[in-house]
């Protein structure tokens, strides 16, 4: 057998290495990209949204603020007013589920009851945004909750309320939405502080479901029961003592000045009774939550980080410049 030429050697050496230094342009290997999953704009993303009713001036101004914020951001917003029951919030849910919307907002109407449909969002895959009220469920079960401390509002009540009172007199209450986060800790929170004021008695206290009808119905019954005996009134919300001053004017006494009256919300109308001198204080729960919730909902669509709780700042506001400020107020 022919040996074979050593330059043979020497070229298909040289050959190899040649070809191996360009092996990149050769055949390059089929780049495997992840494809990245597009991110969600406010004009492509979906949002469901389930609101309470319209109990309220505070709910109305709550309403337009999330209508509005979806409006002006271009986002598609399915928007469902349960009537203040809670079987039909559970039912929207379960509509936004089907239609497989990006992200669902709600204001529970009350704590209890949603853990089953807040778990058939998660096993679709959407997240859900508590907004306004807390529901009682465990915390892998919602995004964030956007709203305010109830139980800071009722102590700032109780704080106020001890001012006005110079520590002692007998109160009767107006409770929120029974079983509702924002009843039940206000509730809580003016309790607490009025554990330092052992002259000041709650000596009544019942449900008016933040409503201005039912807030004149039970004062009715509270004058009916007690008269001249009630030094104060303390409202969980603008619209129920609204409807009692109604109901002390028509029993014949004074209020803002026979009983001493505080409230939560801080609406148009709050600011009216106190310019009046029928309303002593009203503590500011912020219903302008719209561009808020859109901007947590962006997050939350493109996996972004948003804190468990988004807090609402608040003030509390008195008759001596309720003049000044209604003209600025947007609730
Ligand atoms: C509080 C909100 C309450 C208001 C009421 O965040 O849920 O419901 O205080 C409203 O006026 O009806």
């Amino acid at each position: 057998m022919k040996a074979v030429p050593k330059h043979y050697y020497l070229f298909s050496l040289i050959l190899l290495i040649v070809l191996w230094g360009c092996r990149g342009e050769l055949d390059p290997e089929p780049q495997i990209t992840e494809p990245e999953t597009a991110k969600k704009t406010y004009q492509n993303m979906v949002v469901g949204y389930s609101q309470i009713g319209a109990e309220s001036e505070w709910r109305t101004g709550n309403t337009a603020s999330i209508q509005k914020a979806a409006e002006n951001l271009g986002v598609e917003l399915i928007f469902s007013d349960a009537q203040q029951k809670q079987e039909n919030q559970i039912k929207a849910i379960r509509t936004f589920i089907a239609q497989q919307v990006d992200v669902i907002g709600v204001s529970p109407i009350v704590e209890t009851g949603w853990e089953s449909v807040f778990q058939e969002a998660k096993d679709a895959g959407i997240p859900i945004i508590l907004v306004d009220r807390r529901a009682d469920v465990p915390e892998d079960l919602y995004a964030t909750y956007i709203g305010s401390d109830f139980v800071e509002e009722g102590r700032k009540a109780a704080r106020v309320m001890a001012d006005l009172l110079d520590g002692k007199g007998n109160i009767v209450e107006l409770v929120g939405t029974v079983d509702s986060a924002p009843a039940n800790d206000r509730y809580t929170g003016f309790r607490e502080i009025l554990l330092d004021y052992p002259e000041m008695k709650i000596i009544a206290s019942e449900s008016a479901d933040f409503t201005r009808a039912k807030g004149q119905e039970v004062m009715q019954e509270f004058l009916e029961q007690y008269g001249d005996q009630i030094d104060a009134l303390y409202a969980h919300n603008d619209d129920s003592a609204i409807g009692a001053i109604r109901a002390i004017e028509d029993y014949g006494l004074r209020p803002g000045k026979d009983i001493i009256i505080v409230s939560i919300d801080a609406i148009r109308d709050a600011f009216q009774a106190m310019i009046d001198g029928k309303l002593n204080a009203t503590v500011e729960c912020n219903p302008l939550l719209g561009p808020t919730f859109f901007d947590v909902a962006y997050k939350v669509v493109n996996e972004e980080y948003v804190p468990k709780w988004i807090p609402s700042q608040e003030s509390i506001y008195f008759p001596d410049d309720a003049a000044e400020i209604l003209p600025t107020r947007k609730y």
